[in-house]
């Protein structure tokens, strides 16, 4: 196939979640191959941006603050250094290496979301989680402990169980106990806004299965399989104490899902790195944008961070 000529590539590579340091597996899987691929387009005297940053929310981040006696920022503010001066000691030429904690991102991904929901391009839906009456907050399925179903190992987790690896919901697990207080869990009713990947499947295969042949064919084949079962609306929020707090009247105590936010970071950094010019980084057809991701991250970049552009539309 004939490659479409570009005037300028934005390259970027996954955030790095700020609640551990980076290890070798990182750097060989994603950072020295994105690196050597901004030097490369460097050396050529093409244009390039190579875009960085820390992740730092998300509930892994609470619950390490949590068990440390700490608050979730002085967690990401400790592991943001450290991954940054890893980068830097390790020669990775980032142009930028910002963080999703920054002003500019939390107005970026807020406006983001309030653009969606105005439009009214996303699903308001009431679903039933477990909420701790002793903590008064609603518990991520981490939050949730319990016997596994299958091989009754007691301290089972409501998203997996650690002992025979199976992926669980929270209401699988018996005997369901907070790990915030030690108390049962109840059901509460919550609203949450929902991305109807199912309503840009349509638009996906079309883009992906015709417009994009040249993905490496790992990640075309992965997409194929999901394009070729029926895709389901995604909770972009959560009830959560810890994120960019939900721009929405009603929804007070709820922040962005982590994976809404994340992908925007790579646009708010670029816009910390070229407050006048970052535009044309991102909405220019003559750019290319190239992201270099580990193959847990497919899902999110392939296929739930276009359909958010798409529907966004800016
Ligand atoms: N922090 C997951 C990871 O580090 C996530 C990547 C975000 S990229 C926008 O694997
Ligand atoms: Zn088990």
């Amino acid at each position: 196939m004939e490659q479409k000529q570009y005037k300028r590539t934005t390259v970027t590579a996954a955030l790095p979640y700020a609640n551990g340091g980076v290890h070798i597996g990182h750097l060989a899987g994603v950072y020295v191959p994105a690196d050597i691929f901004a030097r490369y387009l460097r050396l050529k005297k093409e244009d390039v941006v190579f875009i960085g940053g820390s992740d730092e929310h998300g509930v892994p981040i609470t619950i390490r603050a949590r068990k440390e006696g700490v608050t979730p920022q002085d967690v990401v503010d400790r592991f943001h250094s450290m991954i940054k001066k890893s980068f830097e000691d390790f020669g990775i030429s980032f142009d930028i290496y910002s963080r999703t904690t920054s002003p500019t991102h939390h107005d970026m991904a807020s406006n983001f979301f309030k653009k969606l929901y105005d439009d009214g391009k996303l699903l308001e839906k009431e679903t039933e989680q477990y909420y701790d009456e002793e903590a008064h907050q609603f518990l991520a399925d981490r939050y949730i402990t319990g016997e596994c179903p299958h091989c009754h190992n007691e301290g089972a987790y409501g998203d997996q169980c650690e002992k025979c690896g199976r992926d669980l919901s929270p209401t699988e697990l018996l005997h369901p106990r907070s790990t915030i207080s030690g108390s049962q869990p109840v059901m509460k009713k919550t609203k949450n806004w929902y991305l109807p990947l199912d309503k840009y499947q349509d638009w996906l295969k079309e883009w992906i299965l015709e417009g994009h042949k040249e993905w490496r064919p790992n990640v075309y084949g992965q997409c194929k399989s999901w394009l070729d079962l029926d895709l389901q609306p995604r909770a972009m929020t959560r009830d959560l104490d810890w994120g960019i707090p939900v721009p929405v009247k009603e929804a007070e105590g709820k922040v962005l899902y982590v994976w809404f936010d994340a992908p925007i970071g790579y646009i708010s950094n670029t816009k910390e790195l070229l407050p006048n010019s970052w535009e044309k980084w991102w909405k220019d057809p003559e750019t290319r944008l190239v992201h270099f991701i580990g193959k847990d991250n497919i899902v999110f970049h392939c296929i739930v961070f276009p359909v958010m552009l798409k529907a966004h539309g800016g």
